[in-house]
């Protein structure tokens, strides 16, 4: 490769405007057709794929390049005869190639369909198949789109501590390690800091992993995940919904107008651009579940089964509002008129669960009284609770899964194909 030889263009810019240009391109070869004195050679990047016409007498080792070989050519640009082609490139200069061993272990292209257990173990080349690589783009929009809106909305990103000291959820799914013969663990959620930060910097945001030691092996659960999690000071659980409601619109928005996704092909999402997101409250969910036929009694909790029946009936986007107190942490506060529920929110699509959120109890008496209910000891959270005296005003907030958003977002049942490199209760590889 010479010091000169830059790409100066990539797929998705080769249109009429470059005909009768010198280009340079990059990508992998995706296919190599040979008709005789013509090759016709397919180059993608990650834009898009490039038809590359060569003059098998000036080339005739080009047919000999293995497939998804990463190349670098130069030619001129010309209108092109083939279907759905408006420009392909008539090569001049092969300046270099990185070979590509065979057998490849997937076959990227997707012609050869592969589980997504062997995709995942060879992700790196997965990524060359456009429909995956597509996701991650969706992926890399959503955040963006995310992180616009919040800061629009006055929020200040913040990173918090993922090694900790002591439990920020409560509960037995922390992992554990050794941290300099203390004991750590790794942060479930960053419920605590970004409570703690409002006091001064009143609305956060923090986009970052959690870890849950759970041995749940379904397509919803990994032990590593996403969360995009916000905090507001003077705020109550309502605001917050709305906050959450207008950047998953924003996002879906934004995907439809640089046509990552079709919102024709995709009635979930199309709908939550129609209309408001509805809300049910817990109350009315008990009473649609016990008219199906299930049997549950005011103050369960919705198991799989029963979110699964309400998913049926509402398999949209929908808020489940004023949870039972004592099935949400400790942290929320109770409803004022109504001390056995709490001004909470989750928000589902169908049986999923994105959402989950609602007014902090800023009471430090209270939070103590809570965690010893809950079987959790006051004094573990006293570093906590001392912030609680320094004039804590009344907040609200929530965490998005990420990862289940982007389920939806793509319309993918297992949350491992929208995680580059997931994590489960068996896969800590690659
Ligand atoms: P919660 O535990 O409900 O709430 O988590 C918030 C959201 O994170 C996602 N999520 C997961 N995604 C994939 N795999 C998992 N194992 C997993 N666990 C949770 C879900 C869920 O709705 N501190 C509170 C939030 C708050 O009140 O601010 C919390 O962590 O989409």
């Amino acid at each position: 490769m010479t010091i000169n030889s830059k790409r100066s263009h990539y797929s998705n810019q080769l249109d009429e405007k470059t005909i009768g240009k010198h280009v340079t391109v990059g990508g992998w070869v995706e296919d190599i057709r040979d008709i005789g004195k013509i090759i016709f050679m397919i180059i993608r990047d990650i834009t898009g794929p490039m038809q590359v016409v060569i003059n098998q007498d000036d080339f005739s080792q080009a047919r000999e390049i293995p497939r998804q070989s990463s190349i670098l050519i130069s030619g001129l640009v010309q209108s092109s005869k083939a279907k759905g082609k408006r420009v392909e490139i008539k090569l001049e200069n092969i300046i270099s190639i990185f070979p590509a061993q065979h057998p490849l272990p997937i076959d990227p292209t997707g012609r050869v369909e592969s589980s997504i257990d062997k995709r995942i173990d060879s992700r790196a080349l997965d990524l060359r198949n456009p429909q995956v690589s597509k996701v991650f783009l969706i992926r890399s929009k959503a955040l963006e789109v995310i992180r616009r809106t919040l800061s629009d909305n006055h929020f200040i990103e913040v990173n918090t501590p993922k090694i900790i000291g002591s439990a920020s959820e409560g509960g037995s799914n922390l992992f554990s390690f050794d941290y300099f013969k203390k004991i750590a663990f790794l942060a479930q959620s960053p419920q605590l800091y970004k409570e703690q930060l409002i006091l001064a910097l009143d609305r956060v945001f923090e986009i970052a992993p959690y870890f849950r030691a759970e041995n749940s092996n379904t397509v919803r659960h990994l032990t590593e995940f996403q969360s995009v999690d916000i905090e507001a000071a003077f705020v109550d659980y309502h605001e917050i919904m709305d906050i959450m409601e207008e950047t998953i619109k924003n996002i879906i928005k934004e995907l439809t107008n640089s046509n990552l996704v079709n919102i024709d092909k995709n009635e979930t999402i199309k709908s939550v651009l129609q209309s408001k997101i509805p809300e049910l409250t817990y109350k009315e969910c008990i009473q649609e579940l016990n008219s199906n036929g299930e049997k549950i009694e005011y103050g369960d909790d919705l198991s799989d089964s029963s979110l699964r029946k309400l998913g049926q009936s509402h398999p949209g986007f929908y808020f489940i509002t004023e949870w039972p107190l004592k099935l949400k942490p400790f942290y929320i506060h109770e409803k004022e008129d109504d001390e056995f529920l709490s001004n909470s929110f989750d928000l589902q699509v169908g049986y999923l669960e994105l959402i989950s959120g609602g007014t902090r109890q800023h009471n430090p008496n209270k939070i103590r009284k809570r965690l010893q209910e809950q079987g959790l000891n006051p004094q573990s959270f006293s570093e906590h609770l001392k912030t609680f005296e320094w004039g804590m005003p009344p907040h609200s907030g929530c965490g998005l899964g990420l990862d289940r958003l982007l389920m939806v977002l793509t319309n993918s049942i297992n949350i491992r194909d929208v995680v580059l490199y997931p994590r489960d209760p068996i896969r800590l590889t690659p």
